[in-house]
């Protein structure tokens, strides 16, 4: 880093009044602006070691997220910002719009992409004109010194009148420059930026600043000459704040200009910056011998392709699924001999000595149930690690891409199915990403959607019962799960299109993605996410799951110990006649984890294993119950799992060998169904946990974006849909298997 840090800041007139390094505010306020996917999260979690969600497609943030630090002594506020394009008051554009036209912030970091600067720079322009204090963050140091693309750092602050910081939120470099100007500068409130457009337009907007004072029109928190370009722009949202003497004046001297006004002021003073910006970089930047980002214009030229782009995403989809499945086995069947043969064993012999129902509670309600629900922690693992991967390498933006066209027939565009890909692993923030969709009519549309598609708690689910129903036909089960989930979804859309439901909301906006580049996800980054989610899933697994399943446990026990007399199977034998159409309404056990689903889909999995007999198999090897016996069988599931990520040949691209475990946990579910039909009816069910009302915190989350009309709305559509499904597979296979 070089000129940066000895930038004197002689732009900003306050520092002619102050001598800035002795009596600067011991706390700062510091939001971060600039257009998506520039790397605004990314600097923030590096600057202040936060955990703010970071994505390589545009889109990413979606709410004011704030980062508390202190830096030097300095009380530092970070506030990050959806990215935005704009300032208007539409969809995605509103928060930021909002928060920076509010102006109660000491300093605005316009993070830009560096390699981008042609598009990025027009956001800076924007935000000068709100004439406060501001720094340039040329984020991307590290690619556009890699492409060799040279950039005069001192020209562009002299161009845009604010000091540039050269940083690298991946390399983490620069940060403390930028960070020592934060604290080391005292911020006035009002910055006199010298902006220049176009002689005559700028001329214009004088004169409309003249009438608004002249008019003593009150000077807004966003400045009056921030207001005088936007009624020059005409913007709707601000002329309607102007009594209708002053508008007409204002727009006569528009009119009067002396342009000629062939487009609309609007665009041309859009056209004015984006001239001015394209001749300033020709000054600034040097592309010489350079060919930026080749790699991701070849491979996208193949995989965007119109005839190869949807096979490709098919078979990259199996291939995708499947290593969740084949990766996560063995390391699951390790965590289910080491809970059930070695946990199971230690803690039994420890705890002999004790009452019965303090044995039962322990072994049975404890360790069955939450131990059968942290044996698929791998598998969760492996979901959110490849979720990951999606999204940090740029392939989430293209599938949104060449899915575009797809959407559109069912009346929406290619970003509702990012949603639908996050959904694809947690449903809660994909609910919360549908706020980039803009308009409320698509929001909710997508929304209803999202209940339908199979989430990565799901998974322990259909793995056990693959294992307990489906051995060979496991990897088929799982696909045809997959794919109902999305069929159901669409068909979904398609209604909610045909019969216009919430049609007079909103318009929808026309689609357009920025595609970014392909990156290889940074280690560091992606495996602190990952164990962040994981972190989730066990906290989930020891608060609300263990509650729920205690409670199954003991409605389970009591009144007498025996499951068949206790108060569980009375209530299960009365709601029984319900779910007799859809197949599985004689198993107990699988009616009682239905409103544990609702809770968290997991805890589906605990309840079977608390509630069937776990008969640990005798032909246990004893080294199992050492410690070194259980490190060697770790070892050797490490080394089949990375075999299991070359797939040998296609067929075993879905076998899910979890087959191969016969030994307790797995095996306890086989009970719960019975008759030739045993079969039919686990497909049933897990159906009808694949389309049933997500979890408690997906629901709340529907709430908070949508409000408790649609909230319910939701939950009765979630109650029906896979009622009537379940029962119609169920009835259909009947008749044509049996
Ligand atoms: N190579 C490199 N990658 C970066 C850098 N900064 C961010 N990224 C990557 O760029 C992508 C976007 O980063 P985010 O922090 O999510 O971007 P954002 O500006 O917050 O985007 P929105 O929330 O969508 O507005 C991620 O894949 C980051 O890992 C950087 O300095 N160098
Ligand atoms: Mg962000």
């Amino acid at each position: 880093m070089s000129s940066e840090n000895k930038h004197h800041n002689n732009h900003h007139h306050h520092d002619n009044h102050h001598d800035n390094n002795h009596h600067n505010k011991k706390n700062k306020n510091v939001v971060f602006l600039g257009n998506p996917n520039v790397g605004k999260s990314a600097l923030i979690n590096a600057m202040s070691n936060s955990k703010i969600k970071v994505g390589n497609w545009p889109g990413v943030t979606v709410d004011k997220l704030e980062a508390n630090f202190t830096y030097k002594g300095c009380e530092l506020l970070f506030t990050d910002l959806p990215g935005t394009y704009n300032f208007t008051n539409e969809h995605e554009a509103k928060i930021t719009s909002e928060i920076l036209l509010k102006g109660e912030y000491d300093l605005i970091v316009n993070v830009v992409d560096g390699t981008n600067l042609e598009r990025n720079l027009n956001v800076t322009l924007l935000a000068r004109e709100l004439q406060k204090p501001m720094v340039l963050a040329l984020n991307f140091d590290d690619d556009i010194v890699k492409s060799g693309l040279v950039i005069d750092t001192n020209k562009l602050e002299r161009y845009l009148q604010m000091p540039v910081f050269r940083t690298s939120a991946k390399k983490q470099t620069g940060l403390n420059s930028l960070l020592d100007y934060i604290v080391e500068h005292d911020f006035s409130d009002h910055v006199d930026y010298n902006i220049y457009y176009d002689t005559d337009i700028d001329a214009c907007v004088g004169e409309i600043l003249d009438i608004l004072k002249d008019d003593k029109i009150p000077e807004p928190s966003y400045g009056l000459k921030f207001l005088a370009y936007r009624l020059f722009e005409k913007e709707p949202h601000y002329t309607e704040l102007i009594p209708e003497n002053t508008l007409v004046k204002i727009n006569q001297t528009i009119n009067n200009a002396k342009f000629t006004l062939q487009e609309s002021s609007a665009s041309l003073l859009k056209n004015r910056r984006y001239d001015q910006i394209d001749n300033v970089l020709k000054h600034i930047v040097d592309k010489k011998g350079v060919s930026r980002y080749l790699a991701t214009k070849k491979i996208d030229r193949i995989v965007l392709n119109k005839w190869l782009g949807l096979p490709i995403l098919f078979l990259f989809t199996i291939y995708f699924l499947s290593l969740i499945f084949n990766v996560s086995a063995p390391f699951i069947d390790w965590i289910d001999g080491f809970i059930n043969v070695y946990l199971n064993h230690h803690i039994g012999n420890l705890i002999a000595n004790m009452p019965d129902w303090f044995q039962a509670m322990i072994l049975d309600g404890l360790l069955a149930g939450v131990g059968g629900v942290l044996v698929f922690a791998p598998l969760m693992y492996f979901i959110y690690l490849l979720m990951g991967i999606l999204e940090e390498s740029g392939i989430m933006a293209r599938i949104a891409f060449l899915l575009d066209r797809v959407m559109r027939f069912f009346g929406l565009n290619g970003k509702a199915f990012i949603s639908m890909i996050i959904g694809f692993g947690c449903t809660v923030p994909a609910i919360a990403s549908t706020r980039t969709l803009g308009s409320l009519r698509a929001r909710k549309a997508t929304s209803i959607m999202l209940n339908f598609v199979s989430c990565g708690a799901r998974l322990p689910v259909y793995a056990l019962f693959c294992a307990a129903f489906f051995s060979r036909q496991a990897g088929l089960v799982v696909a045809s799960l997959y794919i109902l989930g999305i069929l159901v979804a669409l068909i979904a859309a398609l209604i909610v299109k045909k019969f216009g439901f919430f049609n007079d909301l909103e318009e929808d906006e026309n689609f357009t993605i920025e595609l970014p580049p392909y990156r290889i996800p940074e280690g560091k980054t992606l495996f602190k996410n990952v164990n962040n989610k994981l972190k989730g899933f066990f906290k989930r697994v020891i608060t609300v799951i263990m509650v729920v399943l205690f409670a199954i446990w003991a409605l389970s026990y009591f009144p007498n110990g025996k499951q068949e007399d206790s108060y569980l199977v009375k209530v299960t034998n009365f709601v029984q006649p319900v779910f007799k159409p859809t197949g599985f309404g004689e198993s107990s056990e699988a009616i009682a984890a239905l409103p544990t689903a609702i809770v968290a889909k997991e805890a589906v999995v605990g309840t079977i294993q608390t509630l069937s007999s776990v008969e640990v198999d005798d032909t246990v090897d004893s080294s199992q119950y050492t410690i070194t016996g259980q490190l060697f069988d770790l070892l050797n599931a490490t080394k089949e799992g990375v075999i299991n990520i070359i797939p040998t040949n296609f067929l075993s691209l879905f076998e899910a060998n979890t087959s191969d475990v016969d030994e307790g946990t797995l095996n306890a579910a086989s009970h719960i169904f019975n008759g030739d039909d045993a079969k039919l009816k686990a497909y049933s069910y897990l159906v009808f946990i694949l389309l049933l009302t997500p979890c408690a915190v997906a629901i709340a989350t529907v709430r908070k974006e949508f409000g408790n009309k649609f909230m319910i709305q939701t939950i009765i559509i979630t109650l029906l849909v896979p009622y009537i499904t379940s029962t119609l597979i169920y009835q259909i296979g009947h008749l044509i298997f049996y």
